[in-house]
């Protein structure tokens, strides 16, 4: 059976068992009390919808509507972070960040998140992003920059961003859109921050920084441990960037939201506050493998996959939601998640829609509120 197959069935039967993962480095209460329970519950619906996209889009495969399938699940906890900086902080993301665009999406009005990228699913020329070219994050109206798989590339740029916002407070410039108390966000994965222009990019930070020049930039890695076949190395990130010159470094769980969310607002506030450069380490985990036509147990042990696929961030969220009585009434979670992933890859099973027939419930404009997937 497919691995996407595989975590969608184990969700629907560990929740209806009550089988939820433990917490790892739990957070306190302080972090659960510092986030309202409706932005604790829009960042988990936030990180469902990004999964139902994922199913969709290797459904849409398989019917010979779409192409590229890499995938964020797993890395779903960058909906916190999204929702620990504000709308109008440049955000240079990742590939896996999905959750994290849908999650801003929500806190701009007048988006069609859902819509827009079923649309680049399918390369069609009326995709917003890159008129059909790509499979490609992206959006002027959330201030994300369009970003293909080309990895590392986007550091360079952001680091250039993140330094354009001090040099416009000293020349102001004839165009201007970065606030002067903006931010700069960059995301990659742990593989892409040992690419030399990742490298490069990180030390002209550390190196500016030093200098006392104004660089107000957020690196954010997403550390799932591998890159494609190629496991990184135990602890490498966190020793290999803890202690660089000039770039605080935070680290936090991407599979618990209510943690995430508190200490990328506080890597977030030193960044906007002290115009330096920081570096979030966040724990993520790899689901569906590296993308569709992947088979993560040819390389790894099926124990490997299985412990990955047992810390599914959703889980962690239903765990936390209920622990902080988010939601009401507590089967509200399951209930989303049923709305949202009704089916698992097959688009063809069980009755349920071909992948050509998606709708959006309510008909007029898609709008993620109310999309079926
Ligand atoms: C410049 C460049 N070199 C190589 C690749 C092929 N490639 C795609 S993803 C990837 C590994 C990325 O791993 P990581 O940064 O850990 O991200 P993850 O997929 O694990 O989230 C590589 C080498 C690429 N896309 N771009
Ligand atoms: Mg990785």
């Amino acid at each position: 059976m497919d691995r996407a197959q595989i975590v969608h069935q184990n969700f629907l039967d560990r929740v209806a068992a009550g089988a939820l993962p433990p917490k790892g480095a739990a957070a306190g209460a302080g972090e659960k009390a510092g986030l309202a329970p409706e932005t604790a519950v829009a960042i988990y619906r936030a990180q469902v919808l990004s999964r139902a996209l994922d199913i969709t889009s290797r459904a849409m495969q398989k019917a010979g509507q779409g192409f590229y399938t890499i995938g964020s699940s797993g890395h779903e906890g960058m909906a916190a972070v999204a929702r620990a900086l504000r709308p109008d902080d440049m955000a240079f993301l990742h590939y896996r960040d999905a959750a994290f665009q849908i999650a801003r999406a929500d806190q701009v009005p007048g988006q069609r998140i859902a819509w827009d990228m079923l649309l680049s699913f399918a390369c069609s020329s009326e995709d917003p992003t890159s008129g059909g070219r790509h499979k490609v994050l992206g959006s002027k109206a959330l201030m994300i920059p369009p970003q293909t798989s080309t990895i590392a590339s986007h550091l360079p740029k952001a680091v250039g961003a993140a330094y354009s916002i001090g040099a416009a407070k000293r020349h102001a410039p004839e165009h201007r859109i970065l606030p002067h108390d903006g931010i700069v966000m960059c995301s990659f994965g742990d593989a892409s921050a040992n690419h030399s222009t990742a490298q490069g990019a990180i030390n002209t930070a550390a190196w500016t920084s030093v200098q006392s020049i104004p660089l107000p930039l957020l690196f954010v890695c997403e550390d799932n441990g591998i890159g494609i076949s190629t496991k990184t190395p135990k602890g490498w990130i966190e020793t290999s960037m803890s202690a660089r010159p000039g770039i605080k470094y935070f680290k936090t769980d991407g599979l618990d939201l209510y943690q995430a969310h508190a200490v990328a607002q506080e890597a977030a506030d030193y960044v906007r506050r002290r115009r330096k450069p920081a570096f979030l380490h966040l724990r993520t985990v790899r689901l569906y493998g590296h993308a569709g036509a992947d088979v993560p147990t040819t390389y790894l042990s099926k124990s490997e996959v299985e412990a990955d696929e047992a810390n599914d961030p959703l889980l962690h969220s239903v765990r936390l939601l209920q622990e902080a009585a988010a939601l009401s009434p507590a089967g509200g979670s399951e209930d989303l998640y049923r709305d949202l992933c009704p089916r698992g890859e097959d688009p063809r099973r069980g009755g349920d829609a071909p992948a050509s027939q998606i709708r959006c419930r309510g008909g007029g404009q898609p709008d993620p509120a109310n999309a079926r997937l």
